[in-house]
């Protein structure tokens, strides 16, 4: 093991910084090796800071080359500096100004933080702590500053010269080829949301009124030649725009909104102050390159970056221990809007798939912690499902509890009170607090206890009473460092179905009008009275909390719901519950009646038959078996990959036969036509359509091959060629080689659909994936320094390929040791992004099971680990509860 594990940060040691900065002024010089920054900071001691502090400026491989303070250059006894921090002992108790003068190398940046550069374009990402990479700086959120830049460089080499607020001057330099741009950002900001951009860009552009009727120009740049691709993210943004201000009134702040795509990122975008910092990925769409899945990614993360210019930038984080409160607000905010843009409850099923893949895997972890973790050795390393996806359960829960108009009352009210500061999760609830004169204090705990609550539901009819009780019991399961739990505050919302679907009039005592009964003890029961029949309680609409469930109803009940519940998500898990106890029992071998999977697919057909066609992108997700991965989650210990793969697979085989002609009829009947759109009702049927086929293919091989052949020869569009590939895939032979040569050959061009290509092999459930991802890796269009191709095949191999990752043989495991540790040489937040595949690795069976252990001591004993990475990889191996 490791013995320099870094440094610990603790929530509980926070205090104010003793130095405040109120203005900024950054001269950057661009140079592809020797970019030169001159900073010029205005500097007073905080009234809140401790009176005789020196003052530390954060730093990290920057290279000071000039130190002048008001004025007066400091000779070399008056500070000490390093590449990590700059000390002046004896600094003025008095406003002061220093100017800094440091060199950097954006060339040689493969960390992707800081100044660097991708495709010969000059850009920055500064959160969490990446400005201290450009300039020595008080680099903590709750030290905010008004910004100016002056950005200068060769015109040749960056015609377009981008910063954050508004342009204020931009020109030529005399004779020498050059030029500058002036940027001024009114709006006070802490140093992780500074941008600049220089580089050779294509853009498009579109005005906007807001609400108070002020003109805002809307641009995106991207790689010259893909400025048509940029149209449906400038539609997005606008739509964002609109409705930001209609559902939370809130109105944009500066006269541009800048986008700038880049094809070198570390996450998925970045809500920088008037110039969000992309990857193209999340940018760049076509009905040739980008599926409807790209589409609905493209609307989500424009939104959540553009939401975050007030949940996030106008109220901002007091410390990276409250980084939930603008992410997890942020990611409720453009859930809701994806929501109202598209179906609420086919969105919802969305989101609770991912949040139980990737939050539920993460809270049964290794990794698992509290929303607003306690602790932290490397903040890029909670960046996680955690924090953004339960984070944003926590506002919804709260919007639930509520109401919709308190709720709105209190985020305006939250927004007042907090607007140009540096807030904490307790601001948050306190307007929450005032606005309903509710005792928020057990829900807050939300915040604080890891770990996904399980909840026990057990009904009771009492025919002659026509009484119907249930009871509720909670607990918690311990995670690190928390052995024991308290009793979470958990919004059910309920509802009573009649089994034969009519109408079922009833009230339950503690349940309010909109159905939500507020457990908040580790057992306690509601009683319906009224109730003319027994029942079939439908508990947790719309997934009214992130917890998991244990209901004692038989699959012929679930069954009941999965046809006539009112709440669209309730009958969609109703089908997945029987799926999963089926799928479970199949992978442990069980021997499990032909009877009790002939009635699932019966009851699948009837529910295709009667409903599918009224609501496709709804019957695409009802069909879809729980994935490998989930079942694996279900199952929890032990866990034997290749058997989870086999019981998915005869359960696929079985619903594909059982329900041929009716898969057949959607195939026909969902046929496209017309040119392609990307709006959600013309995508839900592609996914129907596309369901079907995947379920023909596994009833039979044979005709799965000539329908998926069929379909992609004549594609109109990405979606359908690469849903049609990727049946081709699983189905070994000369026609999956050809269609991935054909693709390979179409698309060489085209780095962003290729790696789809490689996400699709990487997939594939045979033994000889791993040889095929090695050989990939030497493909022309892979880079190992760029996050996403690296994502695309290895992190896809880990991640989606269950049975090849967890390969008995340990082979999986090694292939990506070995990779995390040659990546984290160059770009350590890519790296400890793909060692989090083996968060799941103590659920194994015991032979892979200390395999992974393995491979994982092998990372853990290398010396000169990024701290990221160690961080990650002492973890992963700490035992659960300690
Ligand atoms: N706030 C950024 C994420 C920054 C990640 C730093 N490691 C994107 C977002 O959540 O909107
Ligand atoms: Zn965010």
């Amino acid at each position: 093991m490791r013995t320099d594990i870094a440094q610990i940060v603790r929530l509980e040691d926070y205090r104010p910084s003793d130095f405040l900065i109120d203005r900024v002024e950054l001269d950057v010089r661009l140079h592809p090796t020797a970019t030169r920054v001159t900073a010029t900071l205005a500097l007073r001691p905080n009234p809140e800071g401790r009176a005789d502090a020196p003052l530390v400026l954060d730093g990290d491989e920057v290279n000071l080359k000039a130190l002048a303070l008001d004025g007066r250059s400091l000779p070399g006894g008056e500070f000490g500096a390093s590449p990590q921090s700059l000390t002046i002992a004896q600094p003025p108790r008095r406003p002061f100004t220093l100017t800094i003068e440091t060199e950097i190398d954006p060339t040689s940046n493969t960390k992707l933080m800081g100044l660097y550069r991708s495709s010969g374009n000059y850009c920055t990402q500064c959160e969490a702590e990446g400005f201290r990479r450009i300039t020595y700086f008080l680099d903590r959120p709750d030290v905010m500053a008004v910004y100016t830049t002056r950005i200068e460089a060769e015109r040749e080499e960056a015609p377009v010269l981008l910063g954050n607020g508004n342009l204020v001057e931009a020109g030529a330099i005399e004779g020498k080829g050059r030029h500058y741009a002036v940027w001024h950002d009114p709006h006070p900001k802490p140093s992780y949301l500074f941008a600049l951009v220089g580089g050779r860009l294509g853009r498009v552009a579109k005005s906007f009124t807001t609400m108070s009727g002020r003109e805002v120009e809307l641009a995106i740049y991207v790689e010259p030649g893909k400025e048509d691709r940029a149209d449906y993210a400038l539609d997005a943004l606008e739509r964002s725009m609109r409705w930001d201000e209609q559902a939370f009134g809130r109105e944009y702040d500066l006269d541009v909104f800048n986008i700038v795509a880049v094809s070198d990122f570390n996450m998925g975008a970045m809500e920088n102050k008037g110039l969000n910092i992309f990857n193209d990925k999340y940018v760049l769409a076509s009905p040739e390159t980008a599926t409807d899945a790209d589409y609905a990614n493209i609307e989500a993360i424009i939104a959540h970056e553009y939401f975050h210019n007030w949940s996030g930038n106008r109220v901002t984080c007091r410390d990276w221990f409250q980084l939930c409160l603008k992410e997890g607000l942020t990611v409720f905010r453009d859930q809701e809007f994806s929501s109202d843009e598209r179906s609420r409850p086919v969105h919802r099923i969305a989101e609770v798939k991912t949040l139980r893949a990737r939050q539920f895997l993460e809270d049964a972890s290794p990794l698992a912690h509290p929303v607003r973790p306690a602790q932290y050795r490397e903040i890029n390393n909670f960046y996680t499902a955690t924090v953004y996806e339960k984070g944003a359960e926590i506002v919804r829960m709260l919007k639930t509890l509520i109401g919709p108009e308190d709720f709105r009352r209190g985020m305006d009210l939250y927004y007042e009170r907090c607007d140009g500061t540096a807030a904490t999760v307790e601001d948050f609830l306190d307007a929450f607090a005032e606005v309903t004169g509710r005792d928020l204090s057990h829900f807050a705990r939300w915040y604080a206890q890891a770990g996904t609550p399980r909840v026990t539901v057990k009904g009771t009819y009492d025919e002659a009473a026509r009484t119907y009780r249930l009871d509720f019991t909670q607990e918690t399961p311990a995670t690190p460092g928390q052995p024991t739990k308290e009793p979470m505050a958990i919004p059910v919302v309920v509802g009573l179905v009649a089994r034969d679907g009519g109408a079922l009039d009833a009230s339950g005592d503690r349940v309010n009008a909109q159905g939500v009964f507020l457990l908040d003890k580790a057992s306690d029961s509601v009683t319906f009275t009224g109730v003319a029949s027994r029942p079939v309680p439908s508990i947790f609409r719309g997934f009214s909390a992130p917890v998991k469930v244990t209901l004692d109803l038989t699959n012929e009940e679930l069954l009941v719901l999965l046809r006539h519940d009112s709440d669209a998500f309730n009958r969609w898990q109703a089908a997945q519950t029987v799926a999963m106890r089926l799928l479970v029992e199949l992978s442990k071998g069980a021997s499990v009646p032909d009877a009790a999977i002939a009635d699932f697919t019966s009851a699948l057909r009837a529910f295709m038959e009667a409903d599918a066609l009224q609501d496709p992108a709804f019957a695409a997700l009802a069909i879809t078996l729980p994935s490998e991965a989930d079942i694996a989650q279900e199952i929890g210990a032990d866990v034997d990959p290749d058997a989870i793969h086999r019981a998915r697979r005869h359960m696929r085989r079985h619903i594909g036969q059982a329900c041929l002609e009716t898969l057949q009829d959607f195939r026909r009947s969902l046929a496209e036509t017309g040119a392609y759109s990307p709006d959600a009702a013309s995508a839900g049927r592609r996914a129907l359509r596309n369901a079907s086929l995947d379920l023909l293919a596994a009833a039979d091989a044979e005709l799965g091959e000539a329908l998926a052949g069929e379909q992609f020869a004549s594609a109109g569009n990405m979606t359908d060629r690469l849903a049609s590939l990727s049946v081709l895939t699983t189905l070994p032979g000369d026609a999956r080689e050809k269609a991935l040569a054909q693709f390979e050959e179409r698309y060489r061009h085209e780095p962003l659909v290729l790696d789809k290509w490689f996400t699709l092999q990487a997939a594939i459930p045979e033994d000889g994936t791993l040889e095929r991802v090695k050989r990939l890796m030497q493909h022309p269009a892979f880079s190992i320094n760029n996050p996403n191709r690296v994502r695309s095949l290895v992190g896809s191999f880990a991640m989606l390929n269950q049975m090849q990752f967890n390969r008995a043989d340990g082979s999986g495991y090694e292939f990506l040791a070995d990779i995390v540790l040659r990546v984290d040489a160059l770009n350590p937040q890519l790296a400890a992004r793909l060692l989090t595949s083996f968060s799941s690795w103590r659920m194994m069976e015991k032979t892979r099971r200390g395999k992974a252990e393995q491979a994982l001591r092998r990372i853990a004993g290398k010396p000169n680990l990024s701290r990221d990475v160690g961080d990650i990889a002492a973890r992963s191996l700490e035992e659960q509860n300690a």
